[in-house]
């Protein structure tokens, strides 16, 4: 069973009244909080018709971007690694995401050096090698303190860009099994994919690239009706959740969980 596609566990937490005050890079219009819960609903419940367990956070109001869990940690089989996220108004949520982690992990370190800054979602998992991309939110100094710590857990951390514009590595693609990436072409034309089989994420679709593969099913955003169809005939299991809200601050399928399977 490939690590980087099937897990027992996820962490959620509940979106916040102050989501309204999430932080966009465009503004496309305030998130309809309604709608958002029941999105998030709807992902918690196709996580869970996998077999695994779901922990749900409650809200933190303090922090409007908490929803966004997946940048809080890296989660791997032998440990978590809490982040050191980028933007400010984020930096307390690693914090309060330790915790969660300490429970059901032995082992878990955390990315500490003042000038470090890395965000779960600049990182792609994948069977042989761990792919971070430098980003607005992800610097060199944060690259290279993960790969110090993952290290000597026998992985191989590979450094990559994000591209211009974009938030994260991960908005712009996915693994979807163990040798596939779905991935806009802006992104795989800069070779980062090279030795993996690449699904082209069509023309104008670019915001069905944040994906996740989560044991049997792959996790898409509802809406983009061409990637479902090229992710059908290759012979994916697809489930299309409601995204509309989260997307206007720049979330996605990654962004709501963190997936793992804590080590013996
Ligand atoms: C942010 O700008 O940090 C949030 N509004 C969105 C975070 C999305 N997270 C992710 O892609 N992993």
């Amino acid at each position: 069973m490939s690590f980087s596609t099937h897990f027992t566990h996820a962490i959620t937490r509940r979106p916040a009244v102050s989501i309204t005050a999430g932080l966009r890079a465009v503004d496309t219009g305030t998130p309809d909080l309604a709608l958002m819960q029941a999105h998030h609903a709807d992902y918690i419940a196709t996580l869970r018709a996998t077999g695994a367990t779901v922990v749900e956070l409650p809200a933190l109001e303090a922090y409007p971007d908490s929803v966004f869990v997946e940048d809080t940690a890296l989660c791997l089989p032998q440990g978590a690694v809490v982040m050191r996220p980028g933007a400010p108004s984020r930096l307390g949520e690693a914090a309060e995401m330790a915790p969660h982690l300490q429970a059901l992990y032995r082992q878990v370190v955390r990315i500490s050096e003042p000038q470090s800054h890395i965000e779960g979602g600049d990182i792609l998992v994948t069977e042989v090698e761990i792919l971070v991309g430098r980003s607005a939110r992800t610097n060199a100094a944060g690259i290279a303190e993960l790969t110090r710590l993952v290290t000597p857990w026998g992985h191989k951390v590979t450094e990559v860009h994000t591209p211009p514009g974009v938030l994260h590595f991960k908005t712009d693609c996915s693994l979807l099994d163990a040798e596939t990436i779905l991935s806009t072409t802006r992104l795989s034309a800069s070779g980062c994919f090279a030795g993996y089989r690449i699904i082209d994420i069509p023309e104008g679709e670019e915001a069905a690239a944040n994906t996740i593969r989560f044991n049997d099913l792959v996790l898409m955003p509802a809406g983009f009706p061409k990637t479902r169809d090229r992710l059908l005939a290759a012979g994916y299991a697809v489930r299309e959740i409601g995204n509309s809200e989260c997307a206007k601050l720049d979330g996605g399928m990654s962004c709501l969980s963190l997936r793992f399977t804590p080590g013996p």
